[in-house]
């Protein structure tokens, strides 16, 4: 029996308001399906059987680094955003997984597992964090980390790195994403091609404390903190890296991590077809790495990263498992409901993905017929799938509405009078 956050009977209640027009508008839809000769049933199961880990560290207020405005009720620490993070779960049933990051969520390992175990929850990848100080440690990360010019410096990046592995070895956590903000400012302060060598000996260094059934990503970005120069600053870098690195390394996408009309969905492409898609921290953008919530401002774009995924899933490419995670900075809604929100955004691209008639899309393309080719992606994308995503919910014990049942079941209200009210605005999280 796991600890439940919302009441089980709040669920009960709201779905059971809400169940009478899902049922028909869920008949509706399967009509329409079928007509296309779609099984509704394959698609919800599908849709059912689709996860994404939620960020420990979005459960929190973020921040831009002029301000942070904090919300009502923040988690205190990593139990607390467990708690949030089990609220997600509890009302979408699409979030079983928390991916941690060390040092802000550190603490003893048989605890974090314990808090997991009683609310029903895992861990996804482990984070690294060599692009801020810790406190009292002995060599800054100001000039970098893994390809820092001092080899302490690096060496005490690799050994981070290392205990990361080892703290989510013992949660049952079997990959880390390392994303550095080493690279320059200014043109000539650092060598591109020795800053890159020391960088890839030191992943080769963490790469062989890796356990065999571990996965290490690495996650490109390409500007920021570091603007002029970043050490991975592209999914060429990237690639690079996990090619020379070997078997168990994987590149991470993190969506907001490319210049503005980057062709996202072919990078996704590439990755798969040369086996070295790791995964994805979903976020979306307008102008660089807005961290937005998942399908806020280009949902079509979300889709069509699903679109590709959907392919190499029907085409059983071998190995291929990418790992699914949000990475988003919430700063003026209430962190709990963005990611209830993204959540059910990456499932939305997901089941429009599942319902492309891909036959006929291969013929399209076949002979050439754009304007029907990209018209059968238009199609799908244009289906309204929410039956689908809330029966999944409902089938599961989450509820039909999760934001509506959030908010009837005050859980912000009572953690704000249990957990005191954070004072002053610090830089927030990047
Ligand atoms: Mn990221």
């Amino acid at each position: 029996m796991t600890d439940q956050m919302i009441s089980a009977d709040v669920i009960g209640e709201h779905n059971k308001s809400n169940e009478a027009a899902l049922g028909s508008d869920y008949a509706a839809l399967g009509e329409n399906l079928s007509r296309r000769g779609i099984d509704i049933e394959a698609i919800t199961k599908k849709v059912s059987e689709f996860f994404v880990a939620v960020p420990s560290w979005g459960v929190g207020t973020g921040g831009t680094r002029f301000a942070r405005f904090p919300g009502q009720g923040e988690p205190r620490g990593i139990f607390d955003k467990l708690e949030d993070c089990s609220v997600i779960n509890e009302l979408t049933r699409a979030t079983p997984t928390v991916s941690l990051h060390i040092p802000w969520d550190k603490t003893d390992p048989k605890d974090l597992k314990a808090k997991g175990n009683s609310l029903g929850l895992g861990f996804d990848a482990m984070n690294s964090n060599t692009f801020s100080d810790a406190p009292g440690q002995a060599h800054s990360y100001k000039y970098g980390s893994l390809s820092h010019t001092d080899a302490a410096t690096r060496a005490q990046a690799v050994e981070h790195n290392i205990e990361c592995i080892e703290i989510g070895n013992a949660i049952g956590s079997k990959a880390l994403t390392v994303w550095i903000g080493d690279g320059s400012n200014f043109p000539g302060q650092a060598n591109f091609t020795r800053q890159f060598e020391r960088y890839l000996s030191s992943m080769a260094d963490i790469y062989k404390a890796l356990p065999d059934d571990w996965r290490l990503f690495s996650e490109h970005k390409m500007y920021e903190p570091a603007f002029y120069s970043t050490v991975v600053q592209d999914w060429g870098s990237n690639l690079l890296i996990a090619q020379t690195l070997g078997d168990k390394a994987f590149c991470l996408v993190d969506l907001g991590h490319h210049a503005p009309n980057t062709n996202i969905e072919m990078i996704v492409a590439r990755l798969i077809q040369f086996k070295k898609l790791g995964g994805f921290h979903f976020n979306d953008s307008k102008y660089g790495d807005d961290d937005l919530d998942a399908g806020s401002i280009d949902p079509y774009r979300l889709f069509l990263v699903f679109n590709e995924l959907v392919d190499a899933e029907n085409r059983g490419v071998k190995g291929f498992h990418p790992a699914h995670m949000i990475d988003q900075s919430h700063n003026v809604t209430d962190p709990i409901e963005s990611l209830i929100s993204s959540a059910n955004e990456i499932r939305r691209a997901y089941a429009q993905a599942l319902i492309v008639d891909r036959k006929a899309l291969d013929g399209y393309q076949q002979d050439n017929d754009a304007l029907m080719a990209t018209d059968t992606l238009k199609r799908a994308y244009r289906t309204d799938v929410e039956p689908i995503l809330a029966e999944a919910r409902r089938r599961a014990g989450g509820a039909i509405d999760p934001i509506a049942a959030y908010r009837k079941s005050g859980y912000r209200k009572k953690v704000a009078g249990e957990r005191p009210a954070v004072v002053g605005g610090s830089g927030g999280i990047v």
